[in-house]
């Protein structure tokens, strides 16, 4: 494509000009700015950014090109009573998510739109989902009168004229329109009308509700397209693990928000585990879908990482420091009077005065946090030392294990496998995870969380179940599936498991299970490590002993846990697929 001024539209496709041009009607902008994707224009809309007071310049010698935003206090979060799939029937919405008839939805969000970006630039969004000429990748386009929602989605997808050309003048694209409105929780709407592959977001400027590539389309929307087309829109990370003898074995893994799947994602082998390296294919969101050769096949449909930053240092996640050590947008830490960053959990000593997330002055002597628990940084993949060059294969890697896992402090062990697909779909179904601070509300409660999709399933999830019992037909060499949990505790509130580096010693495992290599040992929950199977060497203080205790399966702790499922399975009841029902009565007789 031959280059058009900056802000000009580089298409001449009829029906997103036309939709644009709608839309433009309707938000009554003063500017309309189409985004190619360039650096120069990554240059002039930072600068600009910058000029509005939406960013501040971070201490170029410590943190080149890394920029610093604040969001509205009341706006840190993903917030799920307000997040809606507008289907055309309750029923395929489902129990689990809030839903609106489309056309009253549709009413609402045009009556909030109606000239509400006036005084301001509308820009236009191209952006692509998945690598270039990828027939799994999907395009949507995002009209927003945020800069920073700008400047994000070009770190977290391929934006541009990338997605245009892979557009040409087709009509398949996802509609989404973000108005910030007064970033007002009272007007706060993010709704998904799959009829229509359209998304409309008003009220929010944070995150999963205004980047509109990830949750929305990659998950929401992305799941009901999965159903129609016979793929599955997932939130996993994908991980290679390459032996000394070269080998790679590529895993998916399910796990709520905020519950380390960025850490898991770049692990650093520990030292024992000479030759051994893990490479990121993504951190967040898998598309998956059944290959020629019959194994299934991944992509990673972003281009960036929204991660978690508190807790992040050079022992948790050396490859996170590294990739957010440039050309990072962070939102909500804390800043200092040096014009780097601060947060809790980050190494050193913490800076004596800063800003925190608020702006407020702050010392280690404050009792507030100076970062926000759920304060993130976005970062392009290419910075990840650890980044799979596979990440932009258009064919995607094949999928040797799925594994589930949820931040449960009893009950769950360490790992297990299940003993075949169907019951391994059950005990993604009855996963159950603490929540955390990357959704508005309580933090640390059990709940429900099938497949870590519960906020993310954009229709009904017995629908869904179903779904996934049926890709088994398609997949004639399914990966094995996996329950891990990171997070058990013993009576004193101790972690039994050290996390980090160290769950390489699980992966190990795994792969070992995918390939057949290894027996294991069979109990009600599924297949365990062997003591001699498990490589606990080079472990400080960490005895096999300890190493029982993390796996050991409690029949009276499992009998509560069967029945806290059902609190679950009885909202779902009418749309349960029976192999599930069936799973359940096997586990119980089996406990
Ligand atoms: O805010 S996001 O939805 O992008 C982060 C998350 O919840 O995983
Ligand atoms: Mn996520």
């Amino acid at each position: 494509m031959t280059p058009s001024p900056p802000g000009q539209p580089n298409t001449h496709n009829p029906s997103l000009l036309a939709w644009v041009g709608e839309m433009t009607r309707l938000c009554k902008p003063d500017r309309v700015f189409w985004c190619c994707g360039s650096e120069m224009e990554k240059n002039i809309l930072t600068q600009e950014a910058v000029e509005r007071g939406i960013l501040i310049k971070l201490n170029q010698e410590k943190l080149p090109g890394c920029y610093y935003h604040r969001s509205n206090p009341n706006d840190v979060a993903r917030v799920e009573a307000c997040t809606y799939i507008c289907s055309t029937s309750e029923e395929d919405a489902g129990p689990t998510n809030n839903w609106a008839a489309p056309a009253e939805m549709y009413r609402k969000l045009y009556g909030l739109c109606d000239g509400a970006m006036k005084g301001r630039t509308m820009y236009v969004v191209p952006y692509l989902m998945g690598p270039a000429n990828s027939p799994m990748s999907k395009v949507g386009i995002e009209l927003t009168d945020s800069i920073y929602v700008v400047l994000n989605m070009r770190i977290m997808t391929r934006m541009g004229n990338v997605a245009l050309e892979h557009l040409g003048d087709s009509n398949d694209f996802n509609r989404g329109l973000h108005c910030m409105l007064d970033v007002n929780p009272e007007r706060r709407y993010i709704a998904h009308f799959p009829q229509d592959n359209t998304i409309i977001s008003v009220g929010s400027a944070y995150g999963g509700n205004v980047l509109l590539g990830k949750k929305c389309l990659a998950l929401r929307i992305g799941s009901c397209l999965g159903e129609k087309e016979g793929w599955l829109a997932e939130h996993m990370l994908i991980l290679g693990v390459e032996s000394p003898a070269g080998e790679k074995t590529f895993v998916a893994a399910a796990f709520p928000s905020s519950c380390g799947k960025t850490n898991f994602a770049m692990l650093i082998p520990p030292e024992h585990f000479k030759g051994w390296k893990i490479w990121t294919v993504g951190d967040d969101i898998a598309w998956m879908r059944p290959g020629a050769d019959g194994r299934l096949y991944a992509i990673n449909p972003e281009a960036g990482y929204f991660g978690v930053v508190p807790g992040t240092n050079r022992k948790s996640n050396p490859n996170a420091m590294e990739a957010m050590s440039r050309d990072t947008i962070y939102t909500n830490v804390a800043l200092t009077p040096d014009g780097d960053v601060w947060w809790e959990g980050k190494d050193g000593e913490p800076p004596k005065e800063a800003l925190d997330w608020k702006g407020n002055p702050w010392t280690p002597a404050s009792k507030e946090k100076a970062a926000h628990p759920n304060s993130r940084f976005t970062a392009p993949m290419r910075n990840n030392p650890a980044l799979a060059p596979e990440a932009d294969d258009p064919s995607g890697v094949p999928i040797s294990g799925i594994i589930f896992g949820g931040r449960r402090a009893s009950a769950v062990p360490l790992v297990y496998q299940t003993f075949y697909w169907i019951h391994g779909v059950y005990i993604g179904a009855t996963m159950g995870s603490e929540t955390t601070a990357a959704a508005a509300g309580t933090v640390g409660q059990v709940r429900r969380d099938p497949m870590a999709m519960l906020p993310f399933c954009g229709y009904n999830m017995g629908d869904y179940f179903t779904h996934w019992l049926k890709m088994r037909k398609h997949i004639k060499y399914p990966p094995k599936i996996f329950s891990v949990n990171w997070f058990r505790k013993n009576e004193q509130g101790n972690f039994m498991w050290p996390g980090f580096g160290e769950n390489m010693r699980v992966l190990k495992w795994i792969v070992d299970r995918c390939h057949g290599r290894i027996g294991a040992q069979e109990t009600p929950l599924g297949w365990v490590p062997r003591a001699e199977n498990f490589d606990l060497t080079g472990m400080k203080n960490y005895t096999h002993d300890m190493f029982e205790q993390v796996q050991s399966i409690d029949m009276n702790e499992w009998k509560k846990e069967v029945i806290l499922q059902d609190e679950l399975f009885i909202k779902l009841y009418p749309y349960l697929p029976k192999e599930l029902i069936f799973q359940r009565e096997l586990l119980i007789s089996r406990l």
